[in-house]
């Protein structure tokens, strides 16, 4: 969301917030974007609005999972936590949560900053290339407002940030191989993460990578549907749907019977109606 950021998308995020009642919610990291406020904090009523609806479906039963970020590393102070949040009912912060979907699939939920060679070990360089993209950002506001129809996405036209997609695919594909390491080594089907924005469904190594993408350029968010399905809703392009069958340890907890698990767990699954074998092995 980087809510503080003026280039936050916070009208569209709670039109969003408001189609649903879920049972839990993650936001998924860079929730508040702290590095804003000594360089220009843009925190709107729409923001309260935001901050108060999360309170009231906190108080409808919602299970509130704060994923700490690289905007919003402060709450990774535990002293932080303490003293501000510990009032706050059905509400909790972490690096990481693990959710198991209603097939019996976990994946890892993180930020994936912790997951990005420049963000640990160049922090100058990782702030630098922010205020880059900031930059960017404005202009392809200002473009947007002199030359496009109110009705597409005001950053969805600016070459300069398909041109900084580009130079980063190299780093994303370590980035990927990296988090789903740590998500194997936690004993997870896949990872749910955010950090560089763009909103994806992939398989990768038997494992699924999904990223949320963002409140900013793109408007995506991903929701578990009670058909076990998990979809990633995208403002300005057509969803997507991953489409997993039943887990096999979720089969085995309900018929205590193998043979059949085995069966039901080699399955084709797909995104977006294309099947293809996933051939995960528990
Ligand atoms: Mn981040």
């Amino acid at each position: 969301m980087h809510l503080g950021s003026k280039h936050s998308r916070a009208e569209e995020f709670l039109v969003f917030l408001r189609e649903f009642q879920p049972e839990s919610l993650y936001l998924v990291g860079d929730f508040i974007d702290g590095w804003k406020i000594n360089t220009g904090w843009h925190w709107s009523s729409v923001c309260d609005e935001i901050i108060a609806h999360l309170i009231s479906l906190a108080r409808r039963g919602t299970k509130i999972h704060y994923v700490a970020g690289n905007h919003d590393a402060f709450l990774r102070n535990p002293a932080f936590r303490a003293g501000c949040l510990a009032t706050l009912p059905r509400f909790e912060v972490g690096n990481e949560f693990v959710l198991e979907t209603e097939a019996g699939w976990k994946f890892l939920i993180t930020h994936g900053d912790l997951f990005d060679c420049v963000e640990s070990n160049v922090p100058w360089l990782s702030k630098g290339t922010t205020a880059v993209y900031d930059a960017c950002l404005s202009m392809n506001r200002l473009f947007h407002r002199a030359w496009q129809p109110s009705d597409r996405n005001p950053y969805g036209v600016c070459s300069v940030l398909k041109d900084r997609v580009k130079r980063w695919i190299r780093f994303v594909s370590d980035f990927e191989s990296r988090i789903l390491d740590h998500a194997k080594q936690r004993e997870c089907n896949g990872v749910i993460c955010g950090h560089i924005h763009t909103p994806d469904i992939v398989s990768s190594d038997s494992m699924w990578y999904c990223n949320t993408g963002d409140w900013v350029e793109n408007c995506t968010g991903l929701v578990e549907r009670h058909d076990g399905q998990l979809h990633l809703v995208r403002r300005y392009d057509e969803d997507l749907f991953l489409r997993l069958p039943a887990h096999k340890e979720a089969i085995r907890r309900c018929f205590d019977d193998s043979e059949t698990a085995d069966v039901e767990a080699n399955e084709l699954v797909s995104v977006n109606g294309e099947t293809a074998s996933h051939g995960y092995a528990a």
